[in-house]
């Protein structure tokens, strides 16, 4: 019997989406350039389903019944072009390469523009939630041609998680749409933890409380507006004992956060949209500040304010009530970035959508992100999901725990980048007026770049070096 998928690429990932498509009653046809690892699976696994181990590139591409679905797990960059030019001659149009790594929306979109000249349909993938979600349920997020998705959607929407009976999997739009908001899918992911982290410094900062008992908090906001796994997890690693010194395991952790990239490839792109994500950026630079040690070490004999934990017990509450604002901020942002990138290259994604299939198997499932698709069901033209009514409401109620957690931070002397960027977004869009009027003003001073006016249509440059009268530019 053919083979209706085939991996190439059995390191853990495409391993466990090769053993997750078998235990679906789909046979899998297996490849890898170490043809041990092919071996070892099936082996291994062999008795979970119908795999055909392959060794040659040749016998793989036999394998697949027509059209063929191909798909590729191997790390992003060269490796994904060295895989394609391997099998692309070996196609047939009609047939699908289906890049499942992390790969940039721009180099997907170049390799799909390729493959569409050969009639093959390339199918860039955005696949959340790490080994166990391969697994077990992964949230997918493919893009390519809709053509594409008929004969392969069926196969993801089998082995991806489902909430409430619904498939963690959808065709996002055309071409690299699937990479790019698996990219904002990892933003988004880089300013949820950073909230996160924010809240544990305060609660133990400000109000000095101790790791476990942090946990406990996190344990009861789990039962909340906040449940998600992001907060399950955390509560798991701040109840965490160190076996070997008995200290708080988060206490013996280098405090150096690291990245892969993903977070960074969603603030170059939000630039060069021209969107603005703070609380994704300043997530990014929180992890960048982290690691430089040589900074951190020079700096560190610099006065600050006696950090001395003066909160009371209300304020979990209060912490609570901007986390969950400012979250709703980092989400706002990261969507309104998937909007501006749909509208750039004509992608027509629905963003309510994406927030449904990332209630499961992804990092950042969450209860919230139902609100997220009902506010794009009830309006998928709001420019923003702040003045959708219950973010609205939640923003509103939330407004003076939030600006009290910010002003207890910063007299404290406790960073919270992602609160305090993200309070000043939701101040400057709601302001009446902003002094980008006086940056305007500085501009057409220095260099006579002009300026529009409140009361008439044009543009306008006053003669500051001269007698200061005013010319339409
Ligand atoms: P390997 O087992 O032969 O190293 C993750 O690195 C996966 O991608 C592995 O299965 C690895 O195969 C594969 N891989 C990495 N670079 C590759 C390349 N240039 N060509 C083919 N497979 C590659």
């Amino acid at each position: 019997d053919k083979a209706q998928i085939g991996v190439t690429g059995l390191a853990v990932m495409g391993r466990n989406l090769a053993r997750n498509f078998a235990r679906h009653g789909h046979t899998v046809a297996l490849h890898n350039r170490t043809t041990a690892k092919t071996k070892a699976l099936v082996e291994e696994f062999g008795d979970e389903g119908a795999f055909v181990a392959t060794e040659t590139a040749a016998e793989f591409v036999a394998a697949l019944e027509r059209p063929r679905r191909l798909m590729i797990m191997v790390k992003a960059g060269p490796a994904t072009d060295a895989v394609i030019a391997e099998f692309a001659p070996l196609l047939e149009p009609g047939d699908m390469i289906i890049d499942g790594g992390n790969a940039h929306f721009a180099d997907t979109r170049r390799r799909e523009k390729a493959l569409r000249e050969q009639g093959i349909h390339f199918v860039g993938t955005g696949v959340s939630g790490g080994e166990e979600g391969a697994l077990n349920g992964p949230s997918i997020m493919p893009g390519g041609s809709a053509e594409s998705y008929e004969s392969l959607g069926p196969l993801l929407e089998d082995i991806a998680a489902k909430v409430d009976g619904v498939p963690c999997a959808t065709h996002v739009g055309p071409d690299g749409a699937g990479h790019f908001v698996k990219m904002v899918h990892n933003g988004i992911e880089y300013a949820d933890m950073q909230l996160i982290a924010e809240s544990y410094d305060l609660l133990r900062g400000a109000a000095g409380l101790e790791p476990a008992e942090i946990a406990e908090v996190f344990r009861t906001w789990n039962t909340g507006r906040l449940e998600s796994y992001l907060i399950e997890i955390t509560a798991e690693v701040l109840a965490h004992t160190d076996a070997a010194t008995g200290r708080p395991f988060v206490d013996v952790v280098l405090d150096q956060a690291e990245q892969k990239g993903t977070g960074r490839w969603t603030v170059q792109t939000a630039l060069d949209l021209g969107v603005p994500v703070g609380g994704i950026a300043e997530a990014v630079f929180a992890r960048s500040v982290s690691g430089h040690a040589d900074l951190r070490k020079a700096a560190h004999g610099l006065p600050g304010p006696a950090r001395r934990a003066t909160e009371g017990s209300g304020f979990a509450d209060q912490v609570e009530r901007a986390l969950y604002a400012s979250k709703i901020i980092a989400y706002a942002q990261g969507f309104h970035e998937i909007a501006a990138g749909s509208a750039e290259y004509g992608w027509d994604v629905d963003l309510g959508a994406m927030a449904t299939i990332w209630r499961g198997g992804c990092i950042i499932r969450a209860r919230f992100l139902n609100r997220i698709t009902d506010a794009y069901r009830a309006d998928p033209a709001m420019a923003t999901l702040l003045t959708d009514d219950h973010f609205a409401q939640a923003l509103g109620d939330a407004q003076d725990a939030w600006r009290e957690v910010v002003a207890t931070a910063a007299r404290l002397g406790v960073p919270t980048p992602g609160f305090s960027s993200a309070l000043a977004y939701y101040d400057s869009l709601r302001a009446d007026r902003l002094p980008a009027a006086l940056t305007q003003g500085q501009r057409d001073f220095f260099g006579a770049h002009t300026y529009r006016r409140t009361d008439r249509d044009g543009a306008f440059h006053t003669l500051w070096a001269g007698d200061r009268t005013e010319a339409d530019a």
